[in-house]
């Protein structure tokens, strides 16, 4: 028998990968066609994404999906947030993406806010101030005359741009839009306001498209190329988080959530935006997410950390197993905490000395090794999704009273623990593949195979059994 198949092309900062996703009897079952390496280069001044290689990769896992025989009714890409390509009038890519870590954006919410009024920005945008965000990343360039700028047709968002080769068809999607801290949360359409103050071109930015829309069809050469024929792409909940946020296993509101992996997300899904004073000081964002909703959350570095670590001390030659080194840091005893979201650890040459330099720099206990450092990391980030929690629960009527951990991150039992430990609430793990999950079955929303966001979590919640944690002390 022939199998039907949504395919979901899901970027993360580290890696990437093709998922396929078959859905019969009211349940989802997911099988991984392909995973690729997706790695910041640094060349002369900057660091970029390889989108060409990515978009050969992506091609590859589509040839691979064909091959299997699968019955493909369409396509979904997500990745992560912020970053964008231009393009110019005759539709070809300006130069590789940048990405959100390089420097160019160091100073320069500074220099935005001698231009806009803070609080009043908060208030129309609703997005937490982050130098990563597209206005800076936009902002730098124009301040410094950048050429590809100049003479840029359109701006696209990665998963606006994956979709742009595949199709032909140049729109930006809602949800990946609202991570560029430009669109006004009410309208939920650009800020032309605030496009015009800070003098950037106003043509760059094109037609908002909701989840659910049908982008358009595979362009033939793609289709050929790749065996699977003309297929739909569909525009998803395109930012990774919006996506893996869909797949919450819960149906009961507040629908509070901590979308682990390089970041942590934490926070509530919302049908309206929260652009109180409150919000603002606490540094919630509130971005767009599938079907309406608004994903009120607090971005904070996440596994960043310890993803760094990891890759340092397995380029010392040593191979580095997470099953081994996790029950040390279980194990091991050192009260110290760093704040996660210290410039330091944004993107040190090297983690470990930076984590070090940090605590000796700070009169904290240093730790004295590995399992030491794991533990520290860990708990730091728990100390935090506490903090991220208590102002959350300022901004809400009634404080949450269980948390969901989806996302890679939810394999880290350790980090489980100690979140329900800290948070005095019980934490439900997984899935760890919410975000394809999400991708998948808002195309099948848009197909008309799902109704609605409630029926995508019950698919969900009937796929999965998460892992429950309850606080120890
Ligand atoms: C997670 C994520 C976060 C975003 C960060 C940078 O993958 O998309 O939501 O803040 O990456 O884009």
């Amino acid at each position: 028998t022939i199998k039907h198949t949504y395919l979901a092309a899901d970027f993360g900062g580290g890696s990437g990968r093709i998922i396929a996703g078959f859905l019969h009897h009211g349940k989802l079952e997911l099988e991984e066609v392909y995973r690729f390496c997706n790695r910041q280069v640094k060349l002369g001044n900057h660091i970029y994404w390889d989108f060409p290689a990515l978009f050969e990769d992506m091609k590859t896992g589509l040839k691979l999906a064909a091959q299997k025989g699968y019955a493909v009714k369409s396509i979904g890409i997500d990745t992560w947030g912020v970053d964008f390509g231009l393009i110019d009038k005759h539709g070809n890519l300006l130069g590789n993406p940048v990405c959100y870590r390089d420097a160019r954006t160091e100073g320069i919410p500074e220099e935005v806010f001698k231009l806009l009024d803070e609080r009043q920005h908060y208030a129309d945008t609703g997005i937490q101030v982050m130098a990563i965000n597209t206005l800076f990343q936009l902002y730098s360039m124009e301040q410094h005359q950048d050429a590809q700028l100049e003479v840029a047709r359109q701006l696209l968002f990665m998963p606006d741009l994956f979709s742009y080769f595949l199709t032909g068809v140049a729109n930006n999607e809602y949800c990946i839009a609202s991570t560029s801290e430009l669109l006004d949360a009410q309208s939920r359409n650009w800020s032309m306001d605030i496009i015009r103050a800070l003098g950037l071109p106003e043509h760059l930015f094109g037609e908002i498209i909701l989840p659910g829309t049908i982008r358009g069809t595979l362009k033939e050469d793609i289709a050929r190329e790749t065996g699977l024929g003309i297929v739909d792409v569909i525009a998803v909940g395109s930012h990774d988080t919006a996506s893996a946020v869909a797949a919450v296993p819960a149906v009961e509101s507040p629908i509070a959530f901590l979308s682990s992996g390089t970041w942590s997300l934490l926070g509530v899904e919302v049908d309206e935006p929260i652009l109180t004073e409150e919000a603002r000081k606490a540094q919630f964002t509130n971005e767009g997410g599938v079907d309406g909703k608004i994903r009120f959350l607090q971005n904070i570095t996440g596994l960043w950390i310890l993803q760094r670590l990891m890759s340092e001390w397995k380029a010392c030659g040593e191979e580095q197993n997470y099953d081994i080194i996790i029950p040390q840091a279980a194990e091991a005893q050192i009260a110290t905490i760093i704040p996660v979201d210290d410039a330091t650890f944004m993107n040190p040459e090297n983690m470990e000395n930076a984590l070090i330099h940090y605590c000796r720099h700070h009169a904290l206990q240093v730790p004295k090794n590995k399992a030491e450092i794991v533990r520290c990391v860990l708990q730091s980030l728990a100390f935090k999704y506490r903090q991220a929690v208590e102002q959350l629960n300022r901004c809400l009527p009634s404080p949450i009273r269980q948390l969901n951990i989806i996302g890679g991150g939810s394999q880290n039992q350790l980090l489980n623990q100690l979140t329900a430990d800290e948070l005095g609430i019980p934490v439900y793990a997984g899935p760890v593949e919410a975000t394809a999950m999400g991708n998948i079955l808002t195309q099948a929303m848009a197909k008309g195979e799902i109704a609605d966001l409630r029926e995508l979590r019950e698919i969900v919640t009937r796929s999965v059994t998460p892992q429950v944690y309850y606080p120890k002390k």
